[in-house]
């Protein structure tokens, strides 16, 4: 397949570059890395911070961006990397086939979304993607569709830049003829207050490129103490639940400590059955803290920072994990299909497999990274999807993750009781996200020029 390749690395493309990390930097969609913390004025802070009133509006992002033109290159095969293999305690099964030297990016549409920050797919060929700003929008057939398929702009709140239209799940039976949730999908959002919303709505029952943004059902609301760290991430795991990321609240350091308290849903993964009842989420029975007194049921997972990004292994439904690090380290984390949930991820005892400034902490318990990378290759992980796709045989059984600030692709293998961990491209996009269609084939999303861009082997 063709790479976007355009041959020599140029001063014009430095220059791209160059333009693009600042633009990165100065107040896109940083989700929670720590030169980008979005810091309110009185919270102690021990590290460089951007402060809000620095940050350009997003239109100002968007304009620069508009006029950049993309430069991909496929990374040479045999550029050693420098990442370690961490070891991992259970390796997914069935046993992939190999893991893949290079990936190149076909542009799908190379511009048109604004500030685009996910992608899925609605059981049909369609692409859905959100917009920061609370539209929905479709791609069909290669072209972008000029009405939105969701327009709920007059409730969204993007102010800040982890704010916004964050995330999109469809119901399993949405296309289900007769089913009790048929046509109804998933949205997390933050409002004009900065609050996080899980909500549902519906499409048109006349319409299948339109839904009803007056059919909301507003499932769930989190008062946000912070702009920053809102997680965003919404997916129906194979056990039919939906799944949602929340960060610890924001700041920095974790200040209310809400990762390693299960009093509160900050800094979790929550686990909703949304099936049960038609007008609210009710609790799964096997949630792991259920039964713990003080403990919000809701809870899956814990001791995340800000889980912007996981996805379920569509084969095996293994859980992978992309969690936001704050100053030094990025991480990826790895839940086995088994699991009985209750994993404690380690935030803000740890920074990936590192204690949180400190020599030495507590490690009992704790459930370490399959993959982590320094600061110097990025600033916010930006987890993605194993592929099992149609097209690319070849690159089946590789799990594919970015950092939003440097374009960096790695891919994760499991190889050894590890997890073979590779640079595959240095791309020059802003990836807010990676996103899966229909038939497994997953898609870069370019949050600075709007374009979207799916992943094949590298040449
Ligand atoms: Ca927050
Ligand atoms: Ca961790």
């Amino acid at each position: 397949m063709s790479s976007r390749s355009s041959g020599r690395f140029t001063i014009m493309d430095a220059m791209q570059k160059l333009l693009l990390i600042v633009v990165a930097l100065c107040g896109s969609l940083l989700i929670g890395c720590g030169g980008g913390e979005v810091e309110p004025p009185a919270a102690p802070e021990t590290t460089p911070v951007v402060t809000s009133a620095t940050l350009p509006a997003p239109a100002v992002t968007l304009e620069a961006t508009n006029t950049y033109i993309p430069f991909v290159e496929s990374e040479p095969t045999a550029t050693p990397n420098a990442t370690p293999t961490l070891e991992a305690t259970t390796v997914p099964s069935p046993t992939p086939q190999s893991p893949v030297a290079s990936v190149a990016l076909e542009p799908v549409i190379a511009q048109g979304l604004l500030q685009p920050t996910f992608l899925t797919h609605a059981f049909d060929e369609r692409l859905f993607v959100t917009e920061q700003v609370g539209l929905i929008r479709i791609i069909e057939d290669g072209q972008l569709l000029e009405t939105p398929f969701l327009d709920i702009t007059d409730r969204v709140g993007a102010t800040a830049s982890e704010q916004g239209l964050l995330g999109l799940a469809f119901h399993p039976d949405y296309a289900d003829e007769g089913a009790a949730n048929q046509g109804q999908f998933y949205v997390n959002y933050t409002d004009f207050n900065g609050d996080t919303h899980i909500a549902r709505f519906s499409v048109m029952a006349d319409d299948p490129y339109r839904a009803d943004p007056d059919s909301e059902v507003d499932y769930l609301t989190v008062d946000q103490p912070y702009p920053n760290h809102n997680g965003g991430m919404l997916a129906f795991g194979p056990d039919g639940y939906l799944y949602a990321g929340l960060g610890d609240g924001g700041s920095a350091n974790d200040p209310l400590g809400a990762g390693q308290s299960l009093t509160t849903v900050l800094g979790k993964i929550l686990r909703l059955d949304v099936a049960a009842e038609a007008e609210a989420y009710a609790i799964p029975a096997d949630n792991p803290f259920v039964a713990t007194a003080g403990a919000q049921p809701e809870i899956w997972a814990y001791g995340v920072r800000n889980p912007w990004r996981f996805s379920f292994d569509r084969q095996t439904g293994d859980l992978f994990m992309g969690d936001v690090g704050q100053n030094i380290w990025e991480e990826v984390n790895f839940q086995p299909a088994a699991s009985a949930g209750g994993e404690n991820y380690g935030w803000n005892i740890m920074e990936a497999t590192h204690c949180f400034e400190s020599e030495t902490c507590d490690q009992t318990g704790l459930t370490l990274p399959i993959f982590e990378y320094q600061h110097d290759q990025g600033c916010s992980v930006t987890g993605g999807y194993i592929y099992r796709g149609l097209l690319y045989p070849e690159m089946g059984g590789n799990y594919f993750v970015a950092d939003y600030c440097s374009g960096i692709i790695w891919r994760l293998f499991p190889q050894g009781g590890g997890w073979l961990a590779d640079v595959v491209l240095d791309s020059d996009l802003i990836i807010s996200s990676f996103g899966e269609d229909v038939n497994g084939e997953v898609y870069a999303i370019s949050y600075g020029n709007g374009g979207i861009y799916r992943i094949t082997p590298g040449q």
